[in-house]
């Protein structure tokens, strides 16, 4: 088992606008999210909680240290970590026993799945069509098992590695690329079916908001660190920079999601105040850290 890692550098709990949600959210309820802060898995739950307004309690916790109450929850020993209780989320008042839940993904699926009355809860995070579905889900591996370990491993990039900081960036942004021309196609495939002349939203899948965004916004939110740890920063050229047509198209799309996301309620209310992450981070643009994460990235394995 790793020692208590990182633990005693991270500041202990959420600032700004996330330490509101967190006072919000403090009382007992039978709907437990333990969590971390700085988590950008973490996020990705939270940001669904926020998104359908699930009445819940947060739970602030350390994952570094693997306390054994949360080992029994999560043996994997990772935030996020949900406690459901019995009888389904909102009809369990005083339930006996909790049920444990974790990874972030298989997290957001079940709150979209378990909290679907439209009237509480809004619109449903994936597409009702199976086909459209899948193709989110497809989407959303890409996020999982390409961008965002691309993104650690172009943040943990030090002049000691055998790989380049540009390699790195080409390797991130290309995958930013592939899930971006997706995004276009989705749009060129709905002005073919005549839907050309509605005006189109920011999303992933237009004008409805799902979990592919959720899955990535987390990340979105966090480039500014690359920008400010890494040399040449993330890189993102600016559309009218580009020459090729296509690539103007992307980057632009691309710029808009990004405003977008990042403007979102759901994301700014589960945001601490950068300076904290910019603290946080700091051993992983060192690479020193030994989250389980980074020593992954470090080996060339795949995320946890
Ligand atoms: N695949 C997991 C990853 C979760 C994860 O790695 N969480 C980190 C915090 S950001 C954690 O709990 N780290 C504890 C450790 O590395 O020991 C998910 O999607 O939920």
């Amino acid at each position: 088992m790793p020692a208590a890692v990182d633990s005693s550098l991270l500041p202990a709990r959420a600032t700004g606008a996330a330490a509101r949600l967190v006072a919000a959210h403090a009382g007992e309820h039978a709907l437990k999210l333990y969590g971390g802060w700085f988590c950008p898995f973490v996020q990705r739950a939270w940001i669904v909680l926020r998104e359908k307004r699930i009445p819940h309690q947060y739970i602030e916790i350390n994952p570094y240290r693997k306390a054994p109450e949360f080992l029994a929850l999560n043996p994997r020993g990772l935030v996020p970590t949900l406690a459901v209780p019995v009888g389904s989320g909102r009809q369990a008042k005083a339930p006996r026993k909790r049920r444990p839940l974790y990874e972030s993904v298989i997290i957001c699926e079940y709150l979209d799945e378990a909290y679907a009355d439209e009237r509480a809860h809004g619109p449903a995070l994936l597409p009702p069509d199976p086909y459209e579905r899948a193709r989110c889900r497809l989407w959303i591996d890409h996020i999982g098992n390409k961008i965002v370990p691309a993104f650690y491993r172009l943040l943990q990039h030090t002049p000691a590695k055998d790989y380049s900081v540009e390699e790195a960036r080409e390797n991130f942004l290309g995958h930013i690329r592939t899930l971006v021309r997706e995004m276009l196609e989705i749009g060129e495939e709905r002005s073919d079916r005549g839907g050309g002349d509605e005006e189109d939203g920011p999303w992933f899948l237009g004008r409805a908001f799902s979990l592919v965004d959720v899955m990535l916004a987390p990340w979105a939110k966090r480039l500014f660190l690359i920008d400010h740890y890494k040399p040449g920063g993330v890189g993102i050229p600016a559309a009218d920079q580009v020459s090729d047509e296509r690539d103007a198209q992307i980057w632009a799309r691309w710029g808009r999601w990004f405003d977008a996301v990042v403007a979102r309620e759901s994301v700014r209310e589960t945001w601490s105040d950068n300076e904290q992450y910019i603290a946080a981070y700091q051993r992983y643009a060192e690479d020193t850290t030994q989250s389980e994460v980074a020593k992954a990235t470090r080996k060339g394995e795949r995320l946890p």
